[in-house]
């Protein structure tokens, strides 16, 4: 699985040109193509700005030399390479399972193209399988939890490993549904965006240009 995350990281790492801002992705997936670009910076001299989409990037991206700014001090960005959890046929997909869903989406909005990159298992017919995280402020968020359990979506409250309620980078509460199937992810997203209290969730609905999957069977294709 590894060596396939890193086949869609480098392939990817081929759409960056000198000169270019790049969004970095966050996830095990992206963090190949941050190591790719972090190799060219150090082998080639490649010359970019990365802006990045949480702490754990941004250390790697520092780890790694490459130069990095502010999503607020660059005009745009260039190309943003990001992971995904599950992408449907349509190239809506669910982000979110790594906790930094609001900044991956905030990057990616400002971004000309956008590159998910997936091994084959996240291609799905459905969204819905992964449960659909939703980033909800601290303060009343129990009440927003009781909504979700009212409208039938299982609401369940990320913890980490020591069972402590997850704060995200940007200080906000992650709510999992646990929808199995969502038909209609345009109306869902509606309604989510529509509900007070709830930051950003993880539906990137008609939002990426391109998708590179890997799989031992056939390689790397791109779907767009
Ligand atoms: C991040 O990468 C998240 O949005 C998504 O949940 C995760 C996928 O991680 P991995 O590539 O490790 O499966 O972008």
């Amino acid at each position: 699985m590894e060596n396939i995350k890193k086949l869609v990281g480098v392939e990817a790492a081929k759409f960056v040109k000198d000169g270019m801002i790049v969004g970095l992705g966050t996830g095990s997936t992206a963090a190949f193509f941050v190591a790719e670009l972090g190799r060219r910076v150090a082998e080639e001299n490649l010359q970019i700005v990365g802006v990045t989409t949480s702490s754990v990037t941004s250390e790697q991206a520092r780890r790694l030399g490459i130069a990095l700014k502010n999503i607020d001090d660059v005009d745009a960005i260039d190309l943003t390479v990001d992971g995904a959890d599950e992408i449907d046929l349509e190239l809506n997909g669910i982000k979110g399972g790594g906790a930094a869903l609001l900044m991956e989406k905030i990057v990616a909005t400002y971004s000309r193209d956008y590159i998910w990159i997936v091994d084959d298992a996240k291609m799905v017919t459905h969204l819905g399988a992964f449960p659909l995280p939703v980033e909800v402020v601290t303060f009343g968020y129990g009440q927003v939890f009781r909504l979700f359990e009212k409208l039938g979506f299982n609401p369940v409250v990320r913890v980490d490993v020591s069972g402590e309620i997850v704060v995200t980078d940007m200080g906000n509460h992650i709510i999992d549904l646990h929808l199995a199937e969502i038909k209609d992810p345009e109306r869902l997203a509606n309604l989510l965006d529509q509900t007070v209290g709830v930051v950003e969730h993880g539906l990137f609905n008609g939002m990426v240009k391109k998708v590179i999957v890997g799989s031992a069977s056939e390689g790397v294709k791109i779907i767009t």
